[in-house]
């Protein structure tokens, strides 16, 4: 079975565009791949944080991600933090990826806009996500269009190391995941949902009540023609409700359009928001179950970071080996 290796950072609350445009492959992918998944906690140091909160985010991520349908008889679910394989990796990278092509990181030069401020770790954070990647000879990566070209970087400094050093690394493939959905923004729906960017009433978490989860579809933003068709770039905010009311059903874009386009706008907000609270609910009560158990949580994440551990120190005592380290 390929080996895929997924993560995601603990920066906010979860919400519907994690869910439906990476974790809920991640949950399919556990039966058809060998799959690592991470809460990428060193990758949220980068930008300002609070200690306290980022345990806790660390914490509530993981149980969502049990939530959601991680199970770990049959994936690897870790914390990034508890395998120093990460680390110790990063810093070899480091030593092989250049100023230059970290410099033309499209994200690093949209977050990175606070000139004296912007950490070391913000700048480096492609090397730390090579690391990720590589410490597990992993086959696929299922990538976004935004971790696009840290991918492509990652590839690069594997097979850099390769070239200078002899066969170290496996070159990983980035997968498009086929249930995949880029979700919008409510409130401005030129822009992703996302964990720091978007306004309260932008988002909707995994964890949101019916009610709010109702109110935020219905006051998503649209336009004013009443009119329904999918065009995401005339019509970004009704092209965002179909997307979600598609994928949430498990229908196509057309068939719900088609069930729609004699419809006005209220009828396609409240049969998004219905079927958005549908596929939330089970979700839902399962965290509420593991909320009460935080200890069955956190044993499961200390049998995942040992089986991570297990699987990443062959790689490092060979990348040691042929970087010219002593054995430790
Ligand atoms: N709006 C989205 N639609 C579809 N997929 C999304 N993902 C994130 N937002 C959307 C996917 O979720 C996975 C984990 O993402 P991440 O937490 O590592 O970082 P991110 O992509 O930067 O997500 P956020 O929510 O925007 O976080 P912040 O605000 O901290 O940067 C990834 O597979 C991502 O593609």
């Amino acid at each position: 079975m390929a080996r895929v290796f997924s993560g995601i950072q603990p920066t906010g609350d979860l919400h519907l565009g994690n869910y439906l445009g990476a974790v809920r492959q991640w949950a399919i992918d556990q039966d058809s791949h060998e799959a690592l998944y991470c809460v990428v906690d060193l990758h949220a140091m980068t930008a300002s944080y609070e200690p306290k909160e980022l345990t806790t985010r660390t914490q509530t991520t993981a149980t969502l991600l049990l939530a959601s349908g991680l199970d770990p008889a049959r994936c690897t679910l870790f914390v990034q933090s508890q395998v120093p394989a990460h680390t110790e990796l990063a810093w070899i990278l480091n030593c092989t990826a250049t100023f230059g092509e970290l410099n033309r990181m499209t994200q690093f030069k949209d977050k990175g806009q606070s000139g004296n401020s912007v950490t070391v770790g913000l700048f480096a954070y492609p090397v730390l996500m090579a690391a990720d990647i590589l410490a597990y000879d992993t086959d696929q990566v299922p990538v976004g269009d935004d971790q696009r070209q840290h991918l492509e970087l990652a590839r690069d400094i594997a097979l850099r190391f390769n070239n200078r050093f002899g066969e170290t690394f496996t070159v990983p493939k980035a997968t498009v995941p086929p249930l995949g959905a880029r979700v919008m923004d409510l409130q401005d729906p030129t822009i992703k949902m996302s964990k720091s960017n978007s306004s309260p009433q932008g988002i909707i978490g995994l964890l949101d009540a019916p009610k709010t989860i109702r109110k935020r579809i219905r006051s998503a933003v649209t336009d004013s023609d009443n009119h329904i068709e999918f065009n995401p770039d005339t019509k970004p905010g009704l092209a965002n409700l179909l997307t979600l009311l598609a994928v949430t059903t498990e229908q196509s874009i057309e068939a719900v359009v088609s069930e729609y386009e004699s419809s006005g706008y209220g009828s396609l907000k409240d049969a998004t928001a219905d079927a958005i609270i549908a596929c939330l609910s089970p979700i839902q009560e399962r965290y509420a179950d593991l909320s009460s158990d935080l200890k069955y949580v956190s044993g499961q994440l200390n049998q995942g970071a040992e089986r991570a551990r297990s699987l990443s120190s062959p790689v490092i005592a060979r990348v040691r080996e042929r970087a010219g380290l002593l054995a430790p």
